[in-house]
Parts: C-alpha cells; sequence; structure tokens
C-alpha cells in the first residue's frame, strides 16, 4: 500500500503522500479547408485563438488549403473543446464555413 518513512527518532511513522500524477490526455484542434472560407480569414483566426504570428499562420493556412486539413495546436480536452467552440462561433458570426474538429493526440 502506502510508503512509510522509517523515522528512527520517534515512535511515530510517518505515511509519505505520493499521489500518482498522470499527464492529461491531449488532443490535437484541426482545422478543415473549405471551399468558401477567404484566406486572410483563415490567418486571422489562427493569429487571434491560436496565437500564432502572421507568418505562421500563413504557413498553416496553406497547408490547410492545398492538403485539406491542418493541426492548429496539442491542448488538454477542456482547452481543445474550447478552442473549436472559439473557431466555429467566431466563423458563423462572420458567415463562413470555417470547421475545426478535435482528435486524440
Ligand atoms: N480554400 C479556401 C479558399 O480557397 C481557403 C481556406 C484555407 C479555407 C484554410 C479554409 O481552413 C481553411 N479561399
Amino acid at each position: 500500500m502506502g510508503n512509510y518513512a522509517d523515522n528512527q527518532q520517534s515512535d511515530v511513522s510517518t505515511e509519505i503522500s505520493r499521489p500518482k500524477l498522470k499527464r492529461p490526455p491531449m488532443y490535437k484542434v484541426i482545422i478543415l479547408n473549405d471551399d468558401y472560407t477567404p484566406m486572410d480569414f483563415v490567418v486571422m483566426v489562427l493569429e487571434r485563438f491560436f496565437g500564432m504570428s502572421r507568418e505562421k499562420a500563413t504557413r498553416i493556412m496553406l497547408q490547410v488549403h492545398t492538403r485539406g486539413a491542418g493541426v492548429c495546436g496539442i491542448f488538454t480536452r477542456e482547452i481543445a473543446e474550447t478552442k473549436v467552440a472559439q473557431v466555429e462561433n467566431y466563423s458563423q458570426q462572420h458567415n463562413h464555413p470555417l470547421k475545426c474538429t478535435m482528435e486524440a493526440a
């Protein structure tokens, strides 16, 4: 069971607290290509919600445009869910069909 410190000074034995720490499961947030969302808008989304520089955002956008999908980042589940919702809400508000999903990393 637990681990016990060997305490030779007193007759009190102290249980060492060693909770099992597991890294949380991580999720890729993936942005999908479509035929209608303007390239500039995708670049802006990547800058705004994923903290990318203009250069990196442009590179990822072009990769999505040519290959169909691309990874925006890897996050814990709740952060990934929030990013997906933010991108989709923002895109809807601007009447663009831009879609974003997440999958286990
Ligand atoms: N294919 C779009 C266009 O030609 C640009 C685009 C890039 C759209 C990336 C979505 O995730 C995307 N305007």
